[in-house]
């Protein structure tokens, strides 16, 4: 593949890519800017294809969302709700129990776990919740919690950080997702979720969960009032962490949707942003493996044009995807295998389904 540009700008990122360097900031910054956005996609799609080809994974996945209650209420979040709100809910154990029982007889090989931060939940039912949907798929990975709720529960455990994380992991907790650190920001931080942990805490318990052998995905929130020097900072700090801990999966951009949420004046993210979103990840994440584009988020079309902008990864199946619909999401709840496979292929891409650890399955016949 040889790549040619038409902003001049783009040239010496092409020959770093080339030469397998690292960008600076002032690159990320002009990677944000650029109109050359085909000239862009082509240098992503370079640092892309030494590292994957033309192979693109998903995952069997099922997300579960325990509870809405969420003393947090960051204004960007459309999901979360007072306990004496209408909608609000907080599932117990034989209401866990019946949603995971509602698929068993489908091939989930990941559960992803998340939910609010709800006052009336003790610790104890952290640790049931874990053993209860290992109990009945014990073959499926936990990836469970994100960096906000482990705060959390050590406040609730009054045990701190490591030993907290040690007995999530024994109850069985395996991976943990990204989310929770929006953009790793001070100013930010202050205007939307100011009763949330800030970067400095955030980094901590993510370099602690990383140091207990956990490995976790890193997630951007963007399209909201983040400016671009913001989101290159943000880039940064997560490639800083990975040098030191190499406990990063997966980086997964999140476009912002603004429906039911305190901004929804803003407009929805454009084709143009979200494509930029993961070629800037793929360009200044040298050191991630992996690049999501998140088809709940952006759809499934830009999805799979994605794949040729530097993602390598769709996520998977999901099965009742909350977060974003609520926020006014309009692609699928969720997706077949059949349906991610023929996405992947008519994108041009090899489909290759994963656990969560990215280890492929072996091949099965598609249902
Ligand atoms: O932490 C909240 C974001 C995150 C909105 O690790 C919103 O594999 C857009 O982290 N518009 C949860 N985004 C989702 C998440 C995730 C998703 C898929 C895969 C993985 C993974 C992680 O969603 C939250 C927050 O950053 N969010 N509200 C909204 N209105
Ligand atoms: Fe709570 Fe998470 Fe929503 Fe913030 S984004 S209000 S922490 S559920």
């Amino acid at each position: 593949m040889n790549p040619t540009v038409t902003d001049k700008r783009l040239g010496p990122i092409l020959a770093k890519v080339r030469q397998g360097s690292r960008l600076s900031k002032e690159d990320g910054i002009c990677i944000y800017q650029t109109q050359d956005l085909i000239g862009l996609g082509m240098i992503a799609n370079l640092a892309r294809s030494v590292r994957h080809g033309k192979k693109a994974y998903y995952v069997y996945n099922q997300h579960l969302n325990y509870t809405n209650i969420c003393k947090n209420r960051c204004r960007f979040c459309a999901y979360a709700r007072d306990r004496k709100e209408s909608g609000a809910y907080a599932w117990s154990m034989e209401e866990i129990e019946q949603y995971v029982m509602e698929r068993i007889d489908e091939p989930v090989d990941e559960l992803h776990i998340v939910g609010g931060l709800n006052e009336t939940l003790g610790f104890d039912y952290f640790i049931d919740l874990l053993k209860t949907v290992k109990r009945i798929r014990p073959e499926a990975t936990i990836k469970a919690f994100t960096c906000v709720e482990i705060d959390y529960l050590a406040r609730l455990s009054g045990l701190g950080i490591e030993q907290t994380i040690s007995l999530l992991k024994t109850a069985g907790l395996e991976m943990m997702p990204g989310g929770g650190a929006e953009v790793l920001n001070t100013r930010i931080h202050d205007l939307l979720f100011p009763k949330k942990i800030d970067h400095t805490r955030w980094i901590q318990i993510v370099k602690a969960v990383h140091n207990a052998g956990i490995k976790t995905n890193a997630t951007m929130l963007y399209g909201h009032i983040e400016t671009v020097e913001e989101r290159v900072d943000h880039l940064i700090t997560l490639r800083n962490i990975q040098d030191e801990t190499d406990g990063f999966c997966a980086f997964i951009p999140l476009a912002f949707h603004s429906k039911n949420t305190r901004l929804s004046h803003l407009p929805p993210t454009t084709a143009m942003d979200d494509l930029k979103a993961v070629a800037a990840a793929r360009l200044m994440l040298d050191n991630f493996d992996h690049i999501k584009a998140y088809w709940v988020m952006i759809g499934e079309p830009l999805a799979q044009v994605a794949l040729s902008f530097g993602a390598d990864d769709l996520d998977g199946t999901i099965i009742e995807e909350q977060i974003t619909h609520t926020a006014g999401a309009r692609s699928a709840r969720g997706l077949t295998r059949d349906q991610m496979e023929t996405m992947i292929r008519r994108a041009g891409f090899e489909p290759v389904q994963r656990d969560s650890f990215y280890n492929p399955k072996p091949v099965q016949a598609v249902e």
